[in-house]
């Protein structure tokens, strides 16, 4: 059940991409149709969107969707040591309670590079 919807999730954020994609790129990870602003796609080699604003006190959920390659969630800031298993499915959470720039990658590919902006 969890599996399903986390897949419907994804697609649902990946044609919310595509749509946007095609007419307003800056409305990527925004609230419009119900897609939870705090969410970031790992998909096509690339964390989706790659900077990612919320607010103090919100959780960010990463979902794997990128077939059976594996990717990690890896903090390069010195304000936040954390990672992620290496995995090719499922999900990683954090909640962010500090305002702050947070920079990450995935240490097995090296042009993966994603930005979590905390107000
Ligand atoms: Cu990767």
């Amino acid at each position: 059940m969890r599996k399903i919807s986390v897949l419907a999730l994804a697609v649902l954020s990946a044609s919310l991409l595509v749509g946007c994609s095609r007419q307003q790129p800056d409305l990527v990870g925004s609230q419009s149709d119900g897609i939870p602003h705090n969410q970031v796609l790992i998909s096509h080699m690339s964390f989706i969107p790659r900077v990612l604003t919320v607010q103090a006190g919100q959780t960010v959920t990463w979902v794997w969707d990128d077939g059976a390659t594996p990717h990690n969630v890896t903090f390069t800031s010195s304000n936040l040591a954390l990672a992620s298993p290496t995995q090719a499915t499922g999900t990683f959470r954090h909640t962010f309670d500090q305002s702050g720039v947070y920079m990450y990658r995935c240490t097995i590919h090296n042009n993966m590079l994603g930005e979590i902006i905390v107000k």
